[in-house]
């Protein structure tokens, strides 16, 4: 009989990162009580190992707090034994070709237990249940772990090819078929599908069919980068995404966030995922025809739904006027409790140009809320952000006119 490892499957941590922060409530504690939670998991699941797919960290540059809690948890898993394997995502490294990955220091300290992939290779980790072979395969960023090929900026093809050939020559042959083997890779597969409904532009993300990693040699496919746990169609159930721990924004509403634990063994294998508690988004529509009547619509639509701790966005559709006045009262207060809270409103009626909507007496603030009510804000530019950048300054000017020096 062959044997079986139990691994723990997690990916898209994304430490570090900051939507809906404010000020005296960062969310670093909440991202990191969520890998507390998923260690927790695999001592009580008594997994065998556990394998990161990637975006461990937010941004290339994490913070020295991020980094040192990251290293307490690499470090509480060298205490239980447990190896750990990971490949750095997109958000780990910089795209520079050489450059390096604050994951990598992990990997030049040499430690029996943790293996980082900086490259695509295969390492055999040491288990309780006996060896595990992990192919890592980390971000493809363009032109930086392949050779650029006749274009500078090789284009999706060019990586599947590359990637095909690094599989096909180097790593497949090196394979232990008497060995479990598992595939650990941050990659967009083509055939998933993304946290929010929304399409993206053609971007510097290289998209790649499953085809050109899932290997049949592959019990299971630990896989990142999209947030959405999902099985991957047409692989047999072996390719999955484990879809990210915590909810970030609203891209995750609705999304269960966990990990996944597999047993594997050289004749296949079986999983199943674990949601874990993750903070809530909550979108709340209502469309009103006057002020007086938002009130209520508002909180008919908030109906049981309680707000405490969650990030909330409300919809408002209306008639400019009326939109205008919901915004100079603010909204915020139907929501006590909440961690976050934004409004958008979306204007029902005509649009009359020349028609200044902005009161000559309205803040800076109130302004921004009021444009963004008569003009969709450029794409990229985010309102809160604005405001919030704009009441800064206000601030500060008149903190230095009335200031004391
Ligand atoms: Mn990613």
């Amino acid at each position: 009989m062959t044997e079986t490892v139990k691994i723990l499957h997690v990916a898209d941590l994304h430490l570090g990162a900051s939507a809906y922060e404010k000020p005296g409530r960062p969310r670093l504690a909440e991202f990191l009580a969520a890998v507390d939670r998923t260690w927790d998991l695999a001592a009580d699941e008594d997994v065998d190992a556990i394998l990161v797919a990637g975006d461990v960290f937010d941004g290339y540059r994490p913070d020295a707090e991020v980094e040192r809690e990251w290293a307490a948890r690499v470090s509480r898993l060298i205490d239980e034994g447990v190896p750990l394997a990971v490949v750095p995502g997109n958000h780990d490294a910089p795209a520079r070709r050489g450059a390096a990955s604050h994951l990598d220091v992990y990997d030049r300290l040499r430690l029996e237990s943790v293996h980082v992939f900086s490259l695509p290779d295969v390492k055999t980790l040491a288990t309780r249940s006996g060896p595990l072979e992990v192919v890592g395969v980390p971000w493809p960023f363009r032109g930086k772990f392949f050779e650029p090929g006749e274009s500078a900026v090789p284009a999706d093809a060019d990586i599947t090819d590359q990637l095909e050939g690094i599989l096909d020559d180097v790593i497949m042959p090196r394979l232990d078929s008497e060995i479990p083997t598992v595939l650990l890779a941050h990659l967009w597969l083509r055939e998933g599908s993304l946290s929010s409904e929304k399409t993206f532009a053609v971007g510097p993300d290289p998209i790649i069919p499953a085809s050109a990693v899932v290997r049949d040699e592959f019990a299971y496919a630990a896989l990142g980068h999209l947030h959405r746990h999902q099985e991957l169609p047409g692989t047999d159930g072996r390719a999955v995404y484990a879809g990210g721990l915590s909810r970030i924004s609203f891209g995750d509403e609705g999304i269960p966030k966990g990990a996944v634990v597999a047993e594997v063994s050289t004749g296949g294998c079986s999983w199943r995922f674990v949601e874990l508690p993750s903070r809530t988004f909550k979108t709340i529509a209502v469309e009103v025809e006057t002020a007086e009547e938002a009130e209520s619509k508002i909180s008919d639509s908030i109906g049981a739904f309680d707000p405490a701790d969650a990030v909330v966005r409300l919809l408002v559709r209306g008639p400019a006027a009326v939109l205008s006045e919901l915004a100079r009262r603010g909204l915020a207060a139907h929501f006590p409790g909440a961690f976050g809270f934004k409004a958008e409103f979306e204007r029902t009626d005509e649009h009359r140009a020349g028609r200044p909507s902005i009161a000559e007496d309205a803040t800076v603030a109130a302004a921004l809320e009021q444009y963004a009510v008569d003009h969709r804000p450029p794409k990229g530019v985010k309102k809160e952000e604005v405001i919030s950048a704009a009441t800064e300054l206000e601030r500060r000017v008149e903190g230095e006119s009335g200031g004391t020096g």
